[in-house]
């Protein structure tokens, strides 16, 4: 057997042993965001064997009903989020947790309050749950700015996240990081209970044949990107027009713009003059990646990681993808601002 071969068998990089790795980098690294993200794995774990659990326990009332034992069977989001609260709050490392599911942040009392703030949506697209369409949680790291928690230390922008992932629950459960140095993809090994890394240094194509929007909403877009949607389409430079897919899962749709570029919008309409997604998580650590990745996250205004949120839930429009398409709509919007 040859060593490549030999070491995918015999030296598994599972994804502890990769941000181990990482985080010898730092000498001042004691180990803390290893025992944080190894508390963030735990939970990936359980939501992926719950949801793969999902469309059988329909079948013997499980999923949102009540179970055999006649007990009232918490619905997926519900059960992810509390899955993953009492994962981070026990992993000791955290000081406040914000989740899509709770209206208020989380302020995490000593003995079990450390140094990071995570933002997460704890199962998104969960309303694909029943046609088995993929879904999956979305998570963003920053760290305290000072010793005392404040709400501000999490209405930081994009840019100070220190990580930022998600995992995609689909075919197969893929955990997908970037803690600043690249992105990787790890990929859920049951019969092992592992992330395995299987997609190292992702790195998403300069330009890309694929568009992903829900053109549903087009009848309320703005000039520049019914304009962009429109070159899509019917290209003016003689090229073929791009393909359209559009899963509704943001996890799904990211996830084929990383690894095969394209470009993924969620723009503002007149129905939602921010958008639908939200800043502090999905908006910045989708972005964070596609950066990571080389390719470029916008607003419509500016880049999404420069954004300041003032409010947790807060929502705001998304281009993000390959770098030459995200630069065609940049270009779409500076001309339509500099309009008399
Ligand atoms: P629409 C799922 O509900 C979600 O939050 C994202 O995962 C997804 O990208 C978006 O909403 C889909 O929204 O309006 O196209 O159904």
């Amino acid at each position: 057997m040859d060593h490549a071969a030999d070491a995918r068998q015999t030296d598994l990089m599972t994804i502890t042993r990769y941000v181990l790795n990482e985080q010898t980098k730092y000498s001042e690294s004691k180990g803390d965001f290893t025992i944080l993200l190894s508390h963030i794995v735990l939970g990936c774990k359980f939501v992926c064997s719950a949801v793969n659990k999902a469309g059988l326990a329909k079948l013997i009332g499980l999923a949102g009903d009540t179970n055999i034992q006649g007990e009232e069977q918490k619905k997926l989001d519900v059960l992810s989020n509390d899955v993953f609260l009492n994962a981070l709050i026990s992993s000791g490392r955290t000081a406040i947790l914000v989740s899509e599911e709770g209206q208020e942040a989380i302020f995490v009392s000593p003995p079990f309050r450390g140094k990071y703030c995570v933002v997460f949506d704890p199962l998104d697209g969960s309303s694909n749950i029943d046609c088995g369409v993929s879904i999956g949680t979305i998570f963003g790291i920053y760290m305290l700015k000072g010793s005392d928690p404040k709400i501000e230390d999490v209405l930081q922008p994009g840019k100070n996240m220190l990580a930022a992932g998600y995992c995609m629950y689909g075919s197969s459960c893929m955990l997908v990081l970037s803690t600043g140095n690249g992105v990787n993809g790890f990929t859920l090994d049951p019969s092992l209970g592992e992330f395995i890394l299987t997609h190292s240094d992702i790195r998403i194509p300069k330009k890309g044949k694929i568009y992903s929007v829900n053109e549903g909403n087009a009848k309320n877009w703005d000039v520049p990107t019914s304009k962009y949607v429109e070159n899509c389409k019917f290209p003016k430079d003689g090229s073929s027009p791009k393909s359209l897919r559009y899963v509704g899962s943001m996890v799904a749709d990211v996830h084929r713009t990383l690894l095969y570029g394209g470009v993924f919008l969620y723009p503002a309409d007149e129905k939602s003059p921010n958008g639908k997604l939200r800043v502090l998580y999905e908006v910045f650590p989708m972005s964070f990646l596609i950066e990571q990745a080389g390719g470029q996250a916008f607003t419509g205004k500016q880049r999404a990681l420069d954004l300041v949120p003032k409010k947790i839930h807060e929502r705001s429009p998304i281009f993000l993808g390959s770098h030459d398409d995200v630069e065609e709509i940049k270009a779409l919007y500076a001309a339509e601002e500099s309009k008399p």
